[in-house]
C-alpha cells in the first residue's frame, strides 16, 4: 500500500515538474499554445517598454507576418520555434 501511495507521489511529481517545464509560447497570454496577432503585439510592446526600446506596431505587425508561415493569422509553437538549423548549407 504505502509503494503505491509513493509511486503516485512521484508520478505527481513528475507531472508537475512536466507543467512548470513546458514552454509558454511567446506571448500566448491565453496559453491556448496559439499566438494571435494581438498577443503578439502586446507581448512584443511589453517586451519594449522593458528593454526601454521603442516599440513600433508596423514592424512588430511584420515580424508576425515573417512568423505566421502557413498565413492562417496565428503563430502556432512550430511557427514561434526558431527556424531549425540546416546542416545542408
Ligand atoms: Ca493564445
Ligand atoms: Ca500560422
Amino acid at each position: 500500500m504505502m509503494r503505491l501511495f509513493y509511486l503516485m507521489v512521484v508520478l505527481l511529481a513528475g507531472a508537475v515538474i512536466q507543467v512548470q517545464a513546458a514552454p509558454t509560447a511567446f506571448g500566448d497570454a491565453d496559453s491556448d499554445g496559439k499566438v494571435t496577432q494581438e498577443e503578439f503585439l502586446t507581448a512584443k510592446k511589453a517586451v519594449a517598454e522593458k528593454s526601454g526600446k521603442k516599440y513600433s506596431e508596423e514592424r512588430s505587425k511584420k515580424q508576425f507576418d515573417q512568423k505566421d508561415t502557413n498565413k492562417d493569422g496565428v503563430l502556432s509553437a512550430d511557427e514561434l520555434a526558431p527556424a531549425p538549423k540546416k546542416t545542408d548549407k
